[in-house]
Parts: structure tokens; sequence; C-alpha cells
């Protein structure tokens, strides 16, 4: 057995049924074929591990909830896969302190709950939170649905132990909230996507709940109206969320899931707020000011938790609704402010080059980030419309570097945007990137073959 000295006979496994489950994230359209699964327990077990593989030359894919959309924990060529599943515990709770110690295995609703159990409160959220764990949270730095108002994973890490690639488990931070001693090298791991280490345990921050939250959905007609009515909202309340989705969007996700419409006319696009429920008559005056305007045609308030639950549905079940469609995925951001120019661009672009292509919006359109998703004709196989959409993808990644924007916001770059990354990120600061891979894994043995063409 591979790893006999560092991991007992049951932590392996490399059946077929194994190798397809573990092998493999939420994106399709790559190879899988890794050659065993392995499931680590502690620190000291992942440290044998890497360098059990660094002596063997063996490559190793870290794997976490699997939830990815960029195949970043996809093993497409003889990898070792190393699950944290069972790396699962929370370790520690420091009340004076606010922090959780967790391993990466843990699921991110888990410690949504916990927090909630502790009245206190874990703000990163998104539709995957009941299977993505916190490795690959923070791996991805994964953003989500309430950035506007508690910022991104990154913002919530305040200690983690790694393994590098030779090896070595390092402790960055150690929960400290200053720390001016040079390089922090937790900011380096996160978003690293398993490249530069194996995340083990993480310190995450949890802060005070908010008020009861409120949700509206407002059917606006026009793409820039979604600009003004944020602005409208933003300078009289706190919002915890603005989200946007398309009308196509909104059918495809009500026939999958069997929903109702929210409002009696559909509009061209819809805004999806959340706020403090203290901030009610607030909320309505923007409301008013944004009819008034002609900026808003109509909208919905949840008048009970379970409707604002519901309502949510509308949004986060879109991604899930649309699989059927193997779509071509892309996962945009520019500044807010750009953003009706930067869509209306891309509209332009896939109506005069591919005009048999359905273009479905949605996003976090309150930070600038945008999913757009391109439904394949059925007349296309899988494989012919991934190649059209590869090929396709310079010209709407141009779009994004004339705008200084992101070709992948929130889902990491991983195998599907790789041979892209020079279009958000400079030759020096991809050739500074390598330099530190080759420090911090010599023997290229973490996740090769991912974020760099
Ligand atoms: C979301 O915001 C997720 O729903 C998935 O990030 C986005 O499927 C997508 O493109
Ligand atoms: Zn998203």
């Amino acid at each position: 057995m591979m790893f006999e000295e560092v991991l007992s006979p049951g932590q392996v496994k490399n059946d077929a049924d194994s190798l397809a489950v573990w092998g493999k994230d939420w994106t399709n359209g790559f190879s899988v074929a890794p050659s065993a699964v392995v499931f680590p327990e502690d620190n000291h077990q992942v440290a044998g591990l890497v360098a059990y593989a660094r002596r063997e030359k063996i490559a190793l894919v870290p794997s976490g909830g699997r939830t990815g959309l960029s195949g970043g924990a996809v093993a497409g060529h003889g990898e070792v896969v190393v699950s944290f599943d069972r790396m699962n515990k929370i370790l520690n709770f420091n009340p004076e302190e606010r922090l959780v110690t967790c391993q990466a295995g843990v699921i991110t609703q888990a410690l949504q709950e916990f927090a909630r159990e502790q009245n206190l409160f874990y703000p990163v959220d998104f539709a995957s939170s009941g299977s993505s764990q916190l490795g690959g949270n923070v791996a991805t730095n994964a953003g989500g649905i309430k950035v506007i108002r508690y910022g991104l994973t990154r913002d919530w890490v305040a200690g983690l132990r790694v393994v590098t690639g030779t090896g070595q488990l390092l402790h960055c931070n150690n929960g400290l909230v200053k720390n001016a001693t040079g390089y922090d090298m937790r900011h380096l791991f996160i978003g690293s996507e398993g490249t530069l280490g194996l995340i083990c345990e993480l310190d995450m921050r949890l802060t005070k709940p908010p008020a009861p939250q409120v949700v509206m959905v407002l059917g606006v007609p026009r793409v820039d109206h979604l600009l003004d009515v944020l602005n409208s909202f933003n300078h009289t309340l706190t919002l915890s969320a603005f989200e946007f989705f398309s009308d196509l969007a909104l059918e495809k996700v009500c026939a999958h899931r069997t929903l109702a419409r929210p409002l009696a006319e559909p509009a061209a696009y819809y805004a999806l707020l959340e706020f403090d429920e203290t901030a009610m008559d607030s909320a309505g005056k923007a409301f008013e000011h944004c009819i008034n305007e002609g900026w808003v045609a109509d909208g919905v308030l949840s008048q009970s938790q379970a409707q604002a639950a519901s309502l949510w549905q509308l949004r986060e079940g879109i991604s899930e609704s649309i699989a059927a469609h193997t779509p071509y995925k892309n996962d945009l951001s520019v500044t807010v402010s750009q953003v009706p120019e930067f869509l209306s661009e891309v509209d332009r672009f896939v109506d005069d080059s591919y005009p048999d292509f359905e273009v479905c919006w949605y996003g976090h359109i309150g930070d600038g980030n945008l999913h757009l998703n391109i439904l394949r004709p059925e007349h296309l196989s899988v494989e012919e419309f991934m190649a059209m959409g590869h090929a396709m993808s310079p010209n709407i990644f141009s779009l994004v570097q004339t705008r200084g924007g992101s070709i992948s916001a929130e889902h990491g770059v991983g195998l599907l945007k790789k041979d892209f990354l020079h279009y958000s990120r400079s030759e020096a600061e991809i050739t500074l990137m390598k330099g530190l891979k080759n420090l911090f894994d010599p023997d290229q043995i973490l996740n090769p073959g991912k974020l760099f063409a």
C-alpha cells in the first residue's frame, strides 16, 4: 500500500467508485483519473503524507467539499487526492477572542450553526455552504452573497496551520489582531488553490449577529437602473446583500424548483436586496424614490423568515437549475460603477458573434461580480460547446482586461481559467507568482497543473 508508513489501510481508497467521486469537483468537462484517495486525520498525518509524496514524487490534489466550479480539485493525471473529510472537527472556541479553531474539513454551515449556538455569527455565506469546507473556502478566498457588508473569507481568517510542499508545518498568525512582523504568509495561502500548501487548521473570527433580516425583490427594466437602485439604497441604509438575475435566470429557477414568480409582470432584471428589519422605514423611502424615478417597476417584501428564505431560493437556486444546460461558466468582476456598460458590451458581443447562444446573467452585482453563464444550444455536444466557449473567451476577457477587471472574481482559476490568467495578471506578477510556487513547492507536488498554463 502507498503511504503505509503514514496512514492505516482504512484511510486509503482506490476502488473505481471512490476515485470517480473524490477525483472531481462540480466542474464538468475535464478527465478524472486519480490513482488513490487518502483521508488524513490530523496535521501530523498531512505533514507525513507530503514528506512521503515528495520523496516518491507523487502529485497531491487537496480536496474539500468539491463544490468548486473551475476544476481546482480535479485529479486528471494519476494524482493522489487528499480529502479533508475526516478532519472535520471544531477544536476550540475562545469566547473572549470570538475565535473558533477548526480543522480544514469543517463544513461552512457547521461553523455558521456553531456560531449561532454561541449567539454569534459567521457571515460568509453562499449557496454551497451545506457542503463546502472551510479549507476549500480559504484556498479559494470564497466570496458569496454577503460580501458588500462583511467582506470575503480572507477577512475572517485570524490564523492558519499549513503544510507546505516541503512537508513543513507553518503556524501563520495565531489569531492575532495586530502582527507587523514582515510578510503575512496567511494571506499568501488564502486564494492559492492548494498550490503552495495544504491548509490543515484555521482560526476563524466570529462577529455579533445582525438584527433579523428582510428581503426585497425588485423588478428593474434596465441594466443601468440596477446601479441607480443600488446607490439609492446604499445612500439610506446598510445593505447585507444586493444580488441580481435576469428574466431568463428567473424562468429557469422557477421551472426547476417549481417556484412562483415573485412579481405579477416580468422585468428584464431583478434585484434582490437584504437588510436589517430595523432599516425598514429607510428602505420604504428608497423604494418610493426608485419607483418615482422609473428605475423600479414593482417589488415584493418578505413578511416572514420563511418568505425571506423562499425569495432567496430565486437567486441561490439558479446555478443548480441551469446545470442541465451544461453552461459555459464565467465568473467576472469589474468595479461596480462599470457594471452596466460592461454587461451591455458582453451582451452585444455574444448577440453579434454567437446569435444562437443564450446568456443567463446573475450574480453579486453589489460588489461587481457577475456570473455569466452561456447555455449550450441543444444541437451542440458538450465537447463542441466547451471548445467554442474556450475559443470565445479571449474576446470576453479582452473586454474585462480593458476595464481592469478580473476573469475569476470568486471561483478561482483552477483548470478552467488558467489559459487566461494573463488577462487579469501582468507578466511580472505571474513570474513572481511562479517564483513563490517554486519556493513553497520545489518538487511541484501540490496541485500541479492548476492556476498556471
Ligand atoms: C452563485 O453565486 C455561485 O450562485 C455559482 O457562485 C455561480 O453557477 C455559477 O456560475
Ligand atoms: Zn457566486
